[in-house]
């Protein structure tokens, strides 16, 4: 029983009327559905020639459809490979030489631009799916079986593969097996005591580990029910909280709920857990959380390449500012980030990660994948300590890496971009404090011409070259970078000068 499908759907509720999803729109999906189109879409991508191995790559807004699809690569022993459809063509085209799918899958709105891209990187089948159902993927899966034997696959089968940048160089694919996924979702399920009359509010979106794995996976694994929303839509969230018995979510969702005058503490009495994850959620926040709703924030800390690795409990202390404790069958260590070396209890180091979460490595990477592991554990380039009762909290980061929002941006990348623009002579990129992403973008550069400010012309320089995410929210133009003695740009200096420029409502 290797196959993640197989050991998910061992858990589905056995009735035909057993609900697995609600959507917006009131439209219902049963989990006999689950079953019927998945086993239609593992018959669509045999039938295009998608063998066990082949990636499929998705690059779509969030729907039902979506999920099925990747149900039916589980089950057909393809390999899922979503893609946040922010990103532009140029970041597109990288995916797609790099994956090379057999199958590429996109809105339909796109499909005139990235056909060609998808032809340039040998892509055999381009199909459309809409967020509406729309599409000529779900055009062809109705006429093919709700039938289908769920492939076996060896438990370290590839799954899935997400992309996640680097501080330095190309955009590297995780691979996860069906092995990782799911020891990872049935841990948590026990932890955080997910069962059959839960209701998930699912705001996220599905092409991260946080939405796609820990909120999918481990509702199907307890045969609980969901609201699946398209976004978070502050509206929709406080209008389906009322049904919802559990609410997953980065801390801008929290922010953004706490700023909102609706919501208080009788809409969510009933509620039995407020999970949050993806980015940190200040103590401030938490603490507001509670005095607010009577509720206990339950964090967790998890990494694309990793998984899950630690969670504050379900029963017993849940301590704001820190990221919980290991999760069974998870080791985490703190190490000295230089030599590796084990650092005494308390003492802050990076972060250092092993367990059946942790992933098999970059997808035709060997040699960064090595990189990345040290004496068998992940070093996952966060900084923090571990205090007397076993709790991890999180400092710092040791990599270059800004969190907005829960999305990660690689500064390296965005100064890439931005040195490319004529105007500019160099530039550095930096995150400061934001209050409802958590951190916002900044750049900071110089001019090749003296007396250029134009903020407004970088912006578009950037508008078709990085994901509406990743691109400075504010530029700031100087005569020069502060750098220390061997040339490397004092980002401490910047974030200090530029710390509070998120302040203003309007931003
Ligand atoms: C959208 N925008 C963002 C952004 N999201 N900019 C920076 N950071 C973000 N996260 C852009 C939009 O394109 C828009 O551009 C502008 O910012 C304002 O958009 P908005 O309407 O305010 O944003 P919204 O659509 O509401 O999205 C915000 C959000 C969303 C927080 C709801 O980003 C989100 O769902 N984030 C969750 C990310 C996530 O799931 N992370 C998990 C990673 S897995 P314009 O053009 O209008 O200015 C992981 C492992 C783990 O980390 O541990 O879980
Ligand atoms: P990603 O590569 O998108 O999976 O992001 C993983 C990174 O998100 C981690 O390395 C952490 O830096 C960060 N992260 C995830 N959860 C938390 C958390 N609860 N607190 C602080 N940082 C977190």
């Amino acid at each position: 029983m290797a196959n993640l499908y197989s050991r998910l759907e061992s858990g589905f509720p056995q009735g035909a009327a057993a609900i697995f999803a609600t959507t917006g729109d009131g439209v219902a999906l049963t989990y006999q559905g689950v079953r019927d189109q998945s086993a239609r879409y593992a018959n669509l991508l045999q039938s295009l020639g998608v063998e066990p191995g082949d990636r499929v790559a998705v690059q779509a807004s969030k729907s039902l459809d979506m999920l099925m699809l990747y149900l039916g690569c589980l089950r057909s022993g393809a390999i899922f490979l979503p893609l946040n459809p922010a990103y532009t063509a140029g970041e597109l085209g990288y995916f797609l030489k790099d994956a090379n799918p057999r199958l590429f899958v996109c809105a339909p709105s796109s499909e005139q631009d990235v056909r060609p891209l998808a032809v340039a990187a040998g892509v055999e089948h381009v199909m459309t799916l809409g967020g509406n159902g729309a599409g000529t993927l779900v055009d062809s899966v109705s006429a093919h079986s709700a039938e289908f034997d769920t492939v076996h696959v060896e438990n370290d089968a590839i799954a899935a593969i997400l992309y996640t940048s680097g501080t330095t160089g190309r955009s590297k694919g995780a691979m996860l097996s069906h092995d990782n996924l799911a020891s990872n979702c049935f841990t948590l399920k026990n932890y955080w005591r997910f069962n059959a009359d839960d209701v998930l509010l699912h705001a996220l979106p599905i092409f991260h580990t946080h939405g796609l794995f820990v909120a999918t996976n481990v509702l199907m694994a307890a045969g609980a029910q969901m609201i699946f929303l398209q976004t978070f839509d502050v509206d929709q969230v406080i209008t389906a909280l009322p049904r919802a018995t559990v609410m997953m979510g980065v801390p801008t969702f929290y922010i953004r709920l706490l700023n909102d005058s609706r919501f208080d503490r009788d809409l969510v009495a009933h509620i039995r857990l407020f999970v949050s994850g993806s980015a940190p959620l200040s103590a401030d926040i938490h603490r507001a959380f509670r005095e607010h709703t009577g509720q206990v924030i339950l964090e967790r800390y998890g990494m694309t390449e990793t998984n899950m690795n630690t969670s504050n409990p379900y029963e017993g202390e849940r301590r704001p500012g820190t990221v919980g404790l290991p999760l069974p069958g998870v080791s985490v260590r703190i190490a000295d980030p230089e030599s590796g070396t084990v650092l005494p209890q308390g003492e802050v180091g990076v972060i250092e990660i092993q367990g059946p979460n942790v992933f098999k490595g970059y997808w035709n990477m060997p040699e960064k994948t090595a990189a990345e592991f040290r004496n068998g554990y992940f070093i996952s380039g966060d900084l923090g300590l571990i205090d007397a009762d076993g709790y991890v909290a999180i400092v710092g980061r040791a990599k270059d890496l800004i969190i907005s929002g829960g999305y990660n941006i690689y500064p390296a990348e965005v100064e890439a971009a931005l040195d490319e623009i004529p105007q500019i002579r160099e530039s550095a990129v930096i995150g400061v404090s934001h209050p409802d992403m958590g951190e916002g973008v900044v750049g900071v550069v110089v001019a090749n011409q003296a007396g250029f400010v134009d903020e407004a012309v970088i912006k578009a320089e950037l508008q078709d070259q990085l994901a509406r995410f990743k691109q400075p929210r504010r530029i700031f133009f100087v005569d020069e970078l502060p750098k220390n003695a061997m040339g490397k740009v004092q980002k401490n200096l910047l974030r200090e000068t530029y710390e509070n420029v998120f302040q203003s409502p309007s931003h």
